[in-house]
């Protein structure tokens, strides 16, 4: 499959990628890395990365493309499979189509091909294999990114779906040039301010019956402290990680943009991923999300998080 997505990108004169909206590292790294690699690789082709931005995005501004320009295009999608992790419908009309994912969900868009691995830990590992295997070169500025996108998605090789590829690959993007040093200052370094944030999120965290642990995070929380949807909902999550007594921790942020509230669902190692489809959304097993209209949805979402806690507990 590989060798003919390498035949439609030679047969392509514009190329179009693209990620999920409101994206995380491993969207931007995938994306961008992949992007990066092309445009070394075909350098009279017109390749562009397209997409919002927001305050993850340490990498580069994003390109713009018209829906005229969709028609003519190759379409390329990181990091989702899904209809409503996108932004607009504009890749509708792409000529070609190719998603590239390592979560488990279903496509309900379209495709020429699907280029997917849940084993992988992220879109970047899929990506550096998916580079190889097309024996395209991997410049220097795009191992970084692909780096980042692995960093970020295993937690710093903490979450239990690194596996020896992981490792491997990094290795690899290592000795192309990518700086760990670098990575780390860019992606764990933060301000004063952002670490009395945390301090103050851990200290008003909240405990179910069976220690599942959860902050609702509402709109004064935001503005109080100034820190935007994104920043309060997957920045704030981990937080609660790595209790022994806590199996499962949830985060509920109200989004002003959409009047709904997001759940960010994670477990150590029981599977939640069924409850984030009951509410409409998705992910991976023990890392996953959706999004509900009301404060008494997420206890809803709550009540069945401390049912699985109970049951795994015995
Ligand atoms: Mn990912």
């Amino acid at each position: 499959m590989n060798i003919k997505i390498k035949k439609l990108i030679e047969k392509a004169n514009k190329i179009i990628i693209l990620r999920h909206k409101d994206p995380d590292i491993d969207a931007l790294g995938s994306q961008l890395g992949f992007c990066s690699s092309l445009k070394q690789a075909y350098p009279k082709k017109t390749i562009l990365a397209v997409g919002d931005t927001n305050s993850l995005n340490t990498f580069q501004p994003m390109d713009t493309a018209t829906r005229e320009e969709y028609k003519e295009s190759l379409v390329f999608i990181f990091d989702t499979v899904s209809k409503q992790m996108l932004l607009g419908s504009d890749y509708t009309e792409a000529k070609n189509l190719v998603l590239v994912d390592h979560h488990l969900n279903e496509p309900d868009i379209r495709y020429d091909y699907y280029v997917r691995d849940a084993r992988a830990s992220s879109s970047c590992e899929i990506v550096y294999q998916l580079l190889k295997d097309m024996r395209i070169a991997i410049p220097q500025i795009a191992a970084k990114y692909l780096l980042m996108g692995i960093i970020s998605d295993t937690g710093r090789f903490l979450y239990n779906n690194v596996n020896s590829d992981t490792f491997d690959i990094s290795g690899k993007l290592i000795k192309i040039g990518a700086n760990i040093q670098e990575i780390f200052d860019v992606m764990y370094s933060e301000s004063l301010e952002m670490k009395k944030i945390k301090a103050y999120f851990f200290s008003t965290v909240q405990y179910t019956k069976n220690n599942v642990a959860f902050r609702k995070n509402d709109e004064d929380f935001l503005k109080k402290y100034h820190i935007d949807v994104h920043t309060a909902s997957r920045g704030l999550v981990n937080q609660m990680a790595g209790a022994n007594e806590v199996p499962i921790w949830a985060n509920f942020t109200f989004d002003n943009r959409i009047g709904k509230i997001l759940c960010e669902l994670r477990s150590h190692t029981i599977s939640i991923v069924d409850i984030a489809h009951k509410y409409g959304g998705g992910g991976h097993a023990q890392a996953c999300g959706c999004t509900v209209d009301t404060w008494e949805d997420t206890d809803k979402v709550l009540a069945d998080l401390d049912l699985v806690a109970e049951v795994s507990h015995g």
